[in-house]
């Protein structure tokens, strides 16, 4: 059977991590039988992240090298999409995990009411009394990469304002069927949706959950997205 090494359930979610909560959809559509096995220090992980599927062979490290191999065994996620359509989901999928989700984490980890939670959460097996050292250290690698990647380099406007462009791209696609490329999820659903599911539920009220809740389209997105593919 094949493993799927995740980080836990949390916040009403299957993970923490919406790259994770990707993969379990697609374990889920291949119709492969898989199991859960929960982590929190990825270290020694070949990309040191998760999600990896552990398979009879190997280790696949990788949501989309995980697509990948799940494809190989005969999954086709994306079976009834016009070449043109599959163009557009890779977009949708890159902007989702490489632009959106940076909002994410930086909306959790740079928030000073959401970092206890994510500290009591996540970092349960640093031993109590070098906690707050480590922990905080590991927020200031995390809060570089969000300035390297730029994101927290803009104003709080700036920042909406991009964001909002994103999501009224999702949204132009939802307008003309329940999920983004039709009737069913296909590969593109599977990465957009779990970005914003954690988006909107980022344990404290913040300006992005409140942004997806008054959201009627893309709240009952996520909640059909569920429905569709329950975990
Ligand atoms: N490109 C990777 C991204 C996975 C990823 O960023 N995972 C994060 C959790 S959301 C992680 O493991 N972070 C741990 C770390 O960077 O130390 C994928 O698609 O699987």
């Amino acid at each position: 059977m094949l493993t799927l090494l995740t980080f836990p359930a949390a916040f009403g979610q299957f993970s923490a991590s919406p790259f994770c909560v990707k993969t379990a959809y697609m374990l889920q559509l291949s119709g492969q039988s898989w199991q859960r096995s929960d982590m929190l220090n990825p270290s020694k992980m070949p990309h040191q992240k998760l999600p990896v599927l552990r398979t009879s062979q190997r280790l696949v490290a990788d949501s989309d090298l995980i697509r990948d191999w799940l494809e190989t065994q005969g999954a086709n996620f994306d079976a009834d999409l016009s070449d043109i359509q599959k163009a557009q989901s890779r977009a949708l999928i890159r902007m989702a995990e490489e632009h959106i989700y940076n909002h994410v984490v930086l909306d959790r980890w740079g928030n000073d009411e959401v970092w206890p939670i994510l500290r009591d959460m996540f970092f349960t097996e640093v031993p109590a009394l070098i906690r707050r050292p480590v922990t905080h250290a590991i927020r200031k690698s995390v809060m570089k990469r969000m300035d390297g990647a730029g994101v927290s380099r803009f104003s709080d406007t700036e920042r909406t304002d991009r964001l909002e462009r994103d999501l009224e791209a999702i949204s132009a696609f939802l307008w003309q069927s329940p999920f983004l490329f039709g009737e069913s999820p296909t590969a593109a659903d599977m990465s957009v949706g779990p970005v914003l599911a954690a988006m909107r539920a980022t344990p404290k009220e913040t300006q992005l959950t409140r942004r997806i809740k008054t959201d009627t389209l893309l709240n009952s997105y996520l909640d059909r997205l569920e429905q569709a593919i329950p975990l």
